[in-house]
């Protein structure tokens, strides 16, 4: 019984963890590639980290101005463009079609890096995917603890009393 005392909590323990710190990942953002507008240091300097980025079609790019100017991202053939973003903003641009984008900021045109639009590669995900149903833990100890082993018989042989007469005695 020792043995019982001991899984319960720990059944329980384990289901606490698994109800309480079950990780439930959410992004506003999920699949977004982020580019960072910089403007540190001498202006030649100026820049888009990283200066290529993949996506596929319908993954969106987010650029963020980290910098203390106003930038934005125009792709050079015109196809699309950010609004000028001042310090701290953001744009985001889905690509529908596939295609490789050279980009420069209009106010600053030697900053110039590049999106590579690839065809979706799978469909994409339900936006809102009901939640895994809850896995129940394994047994913590499935097999069953061997038979007790009866104790032996008591010898049917022997006599529970057997008088001896002591010849000794009274001799
Ligand atoms: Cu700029």
């Amino acid at each position: 019984m020792s043995r019982l005392r001991l899984i319960i909590p720990v059944l329980v323990l384990v289901l606490s963890i698994i109800g309480v710190a079950a990780p439930s990942i959410t992004s506003a953002a999920a699949g977004a590639a982020a580019v960072t507008i910089h403007d540190d240091g001498d202006a030649p300097t100026w820049g888009y980290t990283p200066t290529s980025t993949t996506v596929e079609v319908g993954q969106p790019v987010i650029w963020t101005n980290s910098g203390a100017f106003a930038h934005d991202a125009a792709s050079i053939d015109g196809s699309w463009k950010t609004p000028l973003l001042n310090t701290g903003e953001s744009a985001t641009v889905t690509f529908a079609t596939p295609g490789t984008f050279t980009y420069i900021c209009t106010p600053h045109p030697w900053m110039q890096a590049t999106i590579v639009v690839k065809p979706a590669s799978v469909a994409p995900a339900p936006a809102d995917p009901t939640p895994p149903a809850a896995v129940a833990p394994a047994p913590a100890d499935p097999t069953p603890p061997p038979a007790a082993i009866a104790p032996a018989p008591a010898d049917p042989g022997t006599p529970a009393d057997q008088q001896t007469e002591d010849p000794a005695d009274g001799g």
